[in-house]
């Protein structure tokens, strides 16, 4: 008897769950996905992350990070069906400045594969910890293919500006039509020994951040840009707008490393700079900076270069007649096939030539790493007003192989205390 009343006890109890389970899930909306974010209804002044949620929100298969379940029976269905339009994602972060903040006309900038993702995300991240999350400027990403819908999930819910996402066109990575490219695969050959030597992309890539990356129709409507690349850091707070920075010191074109170039990769570049000086001598400055990149008065390039893989410039030089002439020539010389010629050497010769000296500037606080070279202020107070995280004895800046000490010395500046204690 006792076994029987049991098992009717077990029985009613095991009925009740069952009509729970099925009122509970009946009453669930089945179009709310959990883990999807809703859209937010829009309304002025959304954030960017409201952008990045709105972004999330428009992929067709994209869910919110944490979702790989679709159904509305998972746990998080209460979670997700409470979220309405009007609540602010648990990862908002309170606005450091004020909200009407008169931004410039700027944007960062990367050029990346969607292999890159991950060696991008704590190099923006560092960007973004270190001053964007400050300032909120835009971050564009571009790349020759289209990028990959995690690739852009990733960036977009990382950035704090708006996210931008660009193809390449075609003609801007690709051989030109005057190119043979079988001397080009020659080249390839003969240069396998050298770095990137054999690459076609590298050389595409180079040609790309010579002459295009500006044009692109992403880019259209800024004025100002910070490029950023993968497996980069920034070592230091930046407690300024860099962009306000150029702006009102009139400055063009800016940089943390500058180094000597493997001379292998440029062999006529500096013969074909000559040739175009001499047809265009108006383009030239007349304060220029020709004795940072020759030291003997333009008769040979000295292979100095501004590091492009950090650089903040003002885009209107690279648009303007005489840097868009200057490129042309160099397109129609070949070298970006039939040599190795990088984007770092080309921007500097340009800019060292046609832009008066005072538009280029040396970012001393701002700490920053690409492998293998580091930029880590040896100024004490710079380090520490700044929280940097950078051992000076790293530093980079004032050895043999960068080109530093000649841009202080070529500019007549004085050299921070102690710079003789970092060379070798
Ligand atoms: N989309 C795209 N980006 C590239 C390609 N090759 C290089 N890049 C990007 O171009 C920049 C320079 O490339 P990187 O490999 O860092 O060259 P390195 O710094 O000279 O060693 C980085 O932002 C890369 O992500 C490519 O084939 N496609
Ligand atoms: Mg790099």
């Amino acid at each position: 008897m006792a076994k029987v009343s049991d098992r009717v006890v077990r029985l009613a109890v095991f009925t009740l769950l069952i009509i729970g389970l099925i009122t509970f899930f009946s009453s669930s909306s089945p179009s709310a996905p959990s883990g999807t974010y809703t859209k937010p209804s829009s309304s002025s002044g959304s954030s960017s992350k409201d952008k990045a949620a709105d972004f999330i929100s428009k992929g067709d298969s994209v869910k919110a990070s944490g979702s790989d379940s679709d159904s509305s029976n998972s746990l998080f269905s209460s979670f997700s069906s409470s979220s309405k339009s009007t609540d602010k994602l648990p990862f908002d972060v309170p606005d450091y400045i004020d909200p009407n903040y008169a931004r410039e006309n700027a944007t960062f900038i990367s050029l990346a594969r969607n292999e890159d993702l991950w060696e991008l995300v704590p190099a923006i991240r560092s960007v973004e910890d270190r001053f964007n999350s400050k300032y909120k400027y835009d971050w564009v990403f571009l790349n020759e293919e289209p990028f990959s819908v995690e690739f852009k999930t990733v960036m977009t819910s990382l950035v704090s500006g708006e996210a931008k996402f660009g193809l390449i066109p075609k003609e801007h990575w690709s051989f030109p039509d005057w190119i043979d490219t079988d001397k080009a695969a020659q080249t390839r050959e003969d240069m396998k020994n050298i770095i990137y030597g054999s690459s076609i992309s590298y050389r595409h890539m180079c040609r790309f951040e010579s002459g295009f990356f500006f044009h692109h129709e992403l880019m259209q409507n800024y004025k100002y840009y910070w490029r950023v690349e993968p497996s980069t850091k920034l070592y230091c707070d930046v407690n300024f707008d860099v962009f306000k920075f150029m702006r009102e010191n009139n400055k063009d074109y800016g940089f943390t490393i500058s180094i000597h170039e493997f001379e292998a990769t440029i062999k006529t570049l500096w013969s074909e700079t000559k040739k175009f000086v001499a047809a265009n001598p108006q383009y030239v400055a007349e304060d220029n900076f020709m004795n940072f990149i020759s030291d003997n008065n333009g008769e040979t390039y000295n292979l100095c270069h501004f590091w492009t893989n950090f650089e903040v410039a003002n885009m209107d030089f690279w648009r303007g007649e005489a840097y868009q002439a200057y490129f042309q020539h160099l397109e129609k010389a070949g070298g970006f096939f039939y040599e190795r010629w990088g984007d770092a050497p080309v921007h500097s010769i340009a800019a060292s030539l046609f832009l008066p000296q005072d538009r280029i500037h040396f970012f001393e606080e701002i700490g920053y790493f690409h492998g293998p070279y580091h930029h880590c202020p040896i100024n004490d107070e710079i380090r520490n007003k700044n929280k940097c995280m950078c051992k000076p004895g790293d530093d980079f800046t004032w050895q043999d192989y960068s080109c530093t000490r000649k841009y202080y010395d070529v500019k007549g500046l004085a050299k921070p205390l102690g710079w003789e204690k970092h060379t070798g």
